[in-house]
């Protein structure tokens, strides 16, 4: 089986300890390689050579931090088609899907961050007294910490920031879905990228998780991952002050008005339900529909969640893989139970599905529709994050906006109608920080993302993602 390693002073490490435990391959359902599970030995090292590599890089002109961004970028673009294969094997994740999405919203991040090193700048004030200036400057040593669900594109999303700002970083990609971190970060020598500035740790959140949220030396934590895990890391570093953004779980409402273009919403829907076999944080899960649309809605929202192609993932014609582990598609389906035993009625799917050939022994769970739970059950309340979608009818704005508004959760929504006045009525009033309009999912680099709620704390995006990796100085004269 294929050992990965730890990337750690511009080398590939063995964790100090030797251990190591197996990743599956979910369209299989069995091992398929062998992750280190380092700890708080391997995170000394890291440390130590990020803390080493820190002044150099800080000092580096933005436009040096940029090129080898790119350069990185240009490296995941030329083998995408092993990036995506990887992504696909490790994940689950339809090929096609890893290639557009994953690996190309990866290298995308990369460039993006790379012009927004070059952007960023402070601020100057005056006045008839006084004239200051402000100067953003990195943090020294800062960790990421990023789930299994879209493994290449988050983990460049959290890093890229960080070193686009001059920061050294420790980036640790979740224990599930590791391959692509490591073969990211063999290439980060080759990119330009000077030893020690970027390292990567493989591991457990129990063991280097907690090792790195503890670790004095690191002042920032940026996590993405469920609300369970990131309110441990809030804690954690609460004790020592350190900066956090989390961008944690999400219930959002896909809210559908009667004078909604039928067709084109029921895809956007479709997409926003099951996209990633509904294990994206964005992904629409509790559907509302205005009564007078309702029953045509339903049918056509039901005929299409039929139509997608279950299959191997590394088709390129599959459009629906298997569940990340065999755990949590354990989790989703007991969830379909309990929805069930809560009064809910399966309209379509609610089953594991054996694929034949090369994935019967595959975690695959059908497209999941279910009907007549009430919004404060536990079906509707908790993340289920897999592809079942509960639908319920409503009768009025105010009605729809109630129930969007009724989860503990905060992070997106989608609002589809054709008055635009009243979209814009609904976005101000749902409790998110992303609302789409007759869309979902459509994603300017630039806008801050994040969530209300138990969806997290903080903003990632754009200059936002630059200011959180730094700290402004002022400094003031009198004019
Ligand atoms: O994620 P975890 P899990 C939700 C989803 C899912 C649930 C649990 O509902 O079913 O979370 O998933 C690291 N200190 N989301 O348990 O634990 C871990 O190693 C430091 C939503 O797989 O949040 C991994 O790198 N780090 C979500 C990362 O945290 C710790 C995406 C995320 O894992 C740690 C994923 C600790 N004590 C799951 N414990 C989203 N928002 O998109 C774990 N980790």
């Amino acid at each position: 089986m294929q050992k990965i390693l730890n990337f750690i002073g511009g080398e590939m490490r063995a964790p100090v300890s030797g251990r190591y435990f197996e990743t599956d391959d979910p369209a299989v359902g069995a091992p398929y390689a062998l992750v280190p599970d380092s700890g708080a030995e391997d995170l000394e090292l890291a440390v130590a050579a990020a803390k080493k590599a820190f002044p150099a890089w800080r000092d580096t002109p933005a436009a040096g931090r940029a090129k080898a961004l790119r350069n990185l970028a240009d490296m995941i673009e030329k083998n995408r088609a092993g990036f995506a294969r990887a992504e696909c094997i490790d994940n689950g994740r339809p090929v096609a899907a890893c290639t557009a999405v994953n690996i190309m919203r990866g290298s995308a991040n990369l460039r993006f961050f790379a012009d927004e090193a070059v952007r960023f700048s402070g601020e100057k004030f005056k006045t008839e007294k006084i004239e200051s200036y402000t100067l953003p400057q990195p943090l020294g040593v800062v960790a990421t910490i990023s789930p299994w669900n879209l493994p290449m594109l988050l983990f460049t999303w959290k890093f890229a920031p960080a070193l686009a700002a001059g920061n050294c970083v420790i980036a640790k990609p979740s224990e599930v879905t590791p391959m692509t971190a490591y073969m990211l970060a063999n290439l980060a020598n080759d990119a330009g990228i000077p030893g020690g500035v970027f390292n990567v740790l493989h591991g457990k959140g129990a063991n280097i998780g907690a090792a790195i949220t503890a670790h004095p030396d690191i002042p920032a934590i940026s996590f993405t991952g469920g609300t369970v895990t990131g309110t441990t890391i809030y804690a954690a570093a609460a004790r020592q002050l350190k900066k956090v953004s989390l961008e944690l779980g999400g219930k959002n409402p896909t809210v559908v008005f009667n004078d909604a273009d039928l067709d084109k919403t029921a895809e956007g829907a479709i997409a926003a339900g099951f996209s990633n076999q509904g294990q994206i944080c964005l992904c629409g899960s509790r559907l509302l529909v205005q009564e007078g649309i309702y029953e045509d809605f339903k049918k056509a929202f039901i005929a299409r969640a039929k139509e997608i192609k279950i299959g191997d993932p590394l088709l390129e014609e599959t459009q629906h893989g298997p569940m990340v582990s065999k755990a949590h598609m354990e989790k989703v389906l007991d969830y379909i139970g309990l929805a069930q035993r809560e009064g809910g009625k399966v309209l379509t799917g609610g089953k594991r599905c054996i694929v034949d050939g090369r994935c019967k022994g595959g975690w695959f769970i059908e497209p999941t529709i279910i009907e007549g739970l009430p919004m404060e059950c536990r079906a509707n309340q908790e993340e289920i994050f897999g592809p079942v979608v509960t639908i319920m009818p409503f009768k009025t704005e105010d009605e729809a906006v109630a129930l969007a508004n009724g989860v503990e959760y905060g992070l997106a929504a989608s609002v589809w109608t054709e008055d635009r006045a009243k979209a814009d009525r609904v976005a101000a009033k749902i409790e998110s920080g992303i609302v789409w309009q007759n869309c979902w999912n459509a994603r300017d680099l630039r806008t801050p993302f994040g969530g209300v709620k138990k969806s997290g704390v903080g903003r990632e995006g754009g200059r936002r993602a630059l200011e959180f990796f730094t700290e402004e100085k002022t400094i003031s004269r009198i004019a």
